[in-house]
Parts: structure tokens; C-alpha cells; sequence
């Protein structure tokens, strides 16, 4: 058994039991209660669900493990020379609570790229599809082509006791992780480039040969994908794409199927394709405007404009976050260390200085301030990543790193199908003449 799987047996085998005792001895404590708006307002707040790998605060924004992002800039293990943290350091930690030696995430390295072969009828089903098929829809058809590899369908069929799920749901995980960099690199190289992919250089990282495979190999780009990929991966579990990876692998759905579904969700212009769509706000302001330094009045403008169109300012808002993203403040951090003379990216300080109060004044927006997706794009383009329906697959690749470590432990602590109740508006309607709400 390897070290990292050694690790989770330990951790998961004695929670298991603990969990089981809590909830029996406490099973009728009340956690949450749900009000009518709820019903009708996707949600929000309603604590249901367990998620062991991250939490969301609405200021100070995500922990990863207890951990915010500044602190693990500092204490996750980085690649040699380099200043960001590595996913694989965050994928050590958010499956184990425990930060990583150097050691332990250069074998991890190792293990990915060991296991990042991709088989050749991924290849065929990407080719068979239009080139300018959208590539979350090729991403979430190449990565649902391989439940043929699933352990965990192969054992389940095999009759494996159910104390065993989480060992095989490790398997295809770990082989899931480890092949994501070469199917995006090769939906985008066959899109928009020749299709060739570099292959998998044994002493580069998961974050460097992602670069490389890109087809862009500077050391800085490199960095910047380490702390991409890192900053992306979690965000609890309520979130569209990791509560959808959580419903779908619920039903003991393999994880490929899982993780695409979760792709699916992500795909969606209020959730991850957001980082597209801010970009082409972005670029259509620029080309409206005639000039690539739009001044703050004429960004003002060009927001009062969107929104008179009925449409939301991309990279805006969010369900939860009440304060600026710290994912989008690292963001801006990397840029202002490695970028900061790009018009692009001065164009996007600008907005994020204009556009707070604008939507602040409309008085019912409940977070004025960026999220992570105002910020990703303009760095992507300008390190010649220009082709912006591409980008939710990077997302999408990183969110893996989170909704698939938290897969592991929902399979270890032997967590139910997942079935909320529903109810109809006729209902809601004869609770009410019945004042049958508290
Ligand atoms: N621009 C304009 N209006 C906005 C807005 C924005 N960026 N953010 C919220 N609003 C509006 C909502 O559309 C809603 O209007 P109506 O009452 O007329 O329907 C009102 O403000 C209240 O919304 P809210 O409670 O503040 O926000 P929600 O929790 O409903 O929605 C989110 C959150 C992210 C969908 C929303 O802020 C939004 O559409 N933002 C732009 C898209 C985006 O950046 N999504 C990425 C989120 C991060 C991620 O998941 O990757």
C-alpha cells in the first residue's frame, strides 16, 4: 500500500466509527433550520451536507484544512526555485490534515506522472468531435470515457465489501488526478494549436508538465499554474461543482462519471465559466471603448451599460463571500510581483476599483467584490492563452484536486445516497392558510 493511502486508512478507519457514535448519540440535535425563502432560493445556508476538506467563511473566505491561502503560500512544500504551492501539496493535505514534507509531495509527483497515461481511445472520442465543440463538453466526454478503467466498478462487480469502497475510489482518484493535464492538453492543442502534446517529463511536477503539455513552458507560467491550480481546487461543499460531484457519487456512480458530472456543473456562465466570461467582457469593453487603457469614468460607463442590458458584470458577486476573494487577491498579487505592466491586467485593477460601488448602489446585490474568475483570465491571456472558452477547463483541472480528495473521505465514512426532500408550491401554499410554519 502506498504512503499516502497508508495514511488515509488511518485517519478515515478511526473516523469512521467516531462519526457513527456522534451522530447515533446526537442524531435529533437540530443543525439548521430552513425558511420559506430558502425553498425558492437555491438553498443558501442551509447546512446539509458534510464536507471534510475546506470550509468558506463569508470574510476571510476559504480554509483549506483550517489553512487560508496566505498561510500555505508560506507553508506548503515548492517546487525547486519556485515561490507558489504545489496542488500536490494540497491534495496531501486536504485527504490527510497534515501539511506535506518535501519529500512526500515529490513522490507524489512521481506517483502522477506514473500513472498519467492516458489510453488511446480518450484520444478518439476528443477527435471525434468538432473542433469548436465548447471543451468542457469534450473534457466531461473524455473524462466519462474512462469509466472502462474503474476500479471501483471493476471490484464492486466483484462483490467487494463495502468497508473496501474507499480503497478502490483511491484508485481511480489517484489514476483520475494523474491524467487530467494530458486530456485538457490535448483538447487544446488539438483545438486551437497542431495537437501535438509534449510528453510527461518524469522530474516536472503535475502543475509543470501541464504547462508543458499546454505548449507553454516558461518558468513563470509554470509558477503561476502551481498556484492556479492550487488556489481553484476546494471551495466547501456547497458550491455547484463539488455538491454535484457529492449528489452523483452518492448513488456509488464511479469516479469518472463523478468528477464529469461535476464538470458539467462547473461549465455553467454563474459558476466556472465565469473566468470565460469576465474575460470577454473584458475584451468587448476594450474593442466598445476603442482603447486598451479604458480610465475609470469610461469603465463606469461601460458597467452601467451591461447592466442597463439586464445582464450581471462577470467576476462579480457570490453566494457565499461577503469581502474581496482571496482567491482573486492572490491572483493579484502574482500579477503585481510578475505582470503588473500589462494593460490588460491594469484594466482589470481599474474595474475592480469601479465596479464595487456600482453594484453596491443597486442595493440589492449581496457582494459587491470579485470572486475568483475577475482575475484568471486576464494572467491566462497574457501569458498567450487567448483562446478564453478554454478556460474552464483549467478551472476544471484544478477543482479536481478538491471535489475528489472530499469523493475519498464521503466513500470512507460510508456517507448515504443523498435525497433531500422536495416539496411543491401547492404545499408551501396550504402550509401557509394552515399556519403550519413556525
Ligand atoms: N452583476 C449584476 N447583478 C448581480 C451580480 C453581478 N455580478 N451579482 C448578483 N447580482 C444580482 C443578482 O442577479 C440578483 O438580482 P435579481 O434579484 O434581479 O435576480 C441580486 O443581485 C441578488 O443576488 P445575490 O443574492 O447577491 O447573488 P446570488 O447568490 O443569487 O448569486 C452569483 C451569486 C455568483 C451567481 C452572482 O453574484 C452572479 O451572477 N455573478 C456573476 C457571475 C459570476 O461571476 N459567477 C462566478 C461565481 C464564482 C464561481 O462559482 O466560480
Amino acid at each position: 500500500m502506498d504512503i499516502l493511502k497508508e495514511k488515509f486508512k488511518a485517519l478515515a478507519g478511526a473516523m469512521r466509527p467516531e462519526v457513527k457514535a456522534m451522530t447515533k448519540e446526537n442524531r435529533n440535535k437540530i443543525v439548521s433550520q430552513v425558511e420559506l425563502w430558502q425553498l425558492y432560493g437555491g438553498a443558501r445556508g442551509v447546512k446539509c451536507l458534510v464536507w471534510e476538506t475546506s470550509e468558506l467563511d463569508p470574510i476571510e473566505g476559504i480554509r483549506f484544512r483550517g489553512y487560508s491561502i496566505p498561510q500555505l503560500r508560506d507553508l506548503l512544500p515548492k517546487f525547486k526555485g519556485g515561490d507558489e504551492p504545489m496542488p500536490e501539496a494540497l491534495f496531501w493535505l486536504l485527504l490527510v490534515n497534515e501539511i506535506p514534507t518535501e519529500e512526500q509531495v515529490r513522490w507524489l509527483s512521481a506517483e502522477w506522472n506514473r500513472r498519467s497515461n492516458v489510453p488511446d481511445y480518450v484520444y478518439k472520442i476528443i477527435n471525434a468531435f468538432p473542433k469548436d465543440t465548447h471543451p468542457m463538453a469534450q473534457f466531461s466526454a473524455a473524462i466519462s470515457s474512462m469509466k472502462n478503467e474503474s476500479v471501483f466498478d471493476k471490484r464492486y462487480n466483484e462483490g467487494m465489501h463495502k468497508t473496501e469502497y474507499w480503497d478502490a475510489t483511491y484508485e481511480d482518484v489517484m489514476n483520475l488526478i494523474a491524467r487530467l493535464p494530458g486530456i485538457a492538453a490535448y483538447i487544446y492543442r488539438r483545438a486551437f494549436k497542431d495537437g501535438h502534446v509534449a510528453p510527461t517529463e518524469p522530474d516536472l511536477d503535475w502543475s509543470g508538465n501541464f504547462a508543458n503539455k499546454l505548449g507553454i513552458s516558461s518558468e513563470k507560467f509554470k509558477e503561476f499554474m502551481r498556484l492556479y491550480l492550487t488556489i481553484h481546487a476546494d471551495h466547501e461543499g456547497g458550491n455547484a461543482s463539488a455538491h454535484t460531484t457529492h449528489l452523483v457519487g452518492s448513488t456509488l456512480s464511479d469516479s469518472y462519471l463523478t468528477f464529469a458530472s461535476g464538470m458539467n456543473a462547473l461549465a455553467g456562465p454563474l459558476h466556472g465559466a465565469a473566468t470565460q466570461e469576465v474575460i470577454r467582457w473584458v475584451l468587448e469593453m476594450i474593442e466598445s471603448l476603442g482603447t486598451n487603457t479604458p480610465n475609470k469614468e469610461q469603465i463606469k460607463q461601460y458597467v452601467q451599460k451591461t447592466l442597463d442590458e439586464g445582464r450581471v458584470i462577470p467576476g462579480y458577486g457570490h453566494a457565499v463571500l461577503r469581502e474581496p476573494d482571496p482567491r482573486f487577491l492572490a491572483q493579484k498579487g502574482f500579477a503585481e510581483r510578475n505582470l503588473s505592466d500589462n494593460d490588460l491586467i491594469q484594466t482589470v485593477w481599474k474595474i475592480f476599483e469601479v465596479v464595487p460601488p456600482v453594484l453596491q448602489s443597486l442595493g440589492k446585490v449581496k457582494n459587491p467584490w470579485p470572486n475568483v474568475d475577475a482575475h484568471s483570465g486576464a494572467i491566462l491571456y497574457n501569458f498567450g492563452l487567448k483562446e478564453f472558452n478554454y478556460y474552464t477547463v483549467m478551472f476544471g483541472v484544478s477543482r479536481a484536486i478538491g471535489v475528489l480528495a472530499a469523493l475519498c473521505w464521503t466513500r470512507a465514512l460510508g456517507l448515504p445516497l443523498e435525497r433531500p426532500k422536495s416539496v411543491t408550491t401547492k404545499w408551501v401554499k396550504e402550509q401557509l392558510k394552515n399556519n403550519a410554519f413556525g
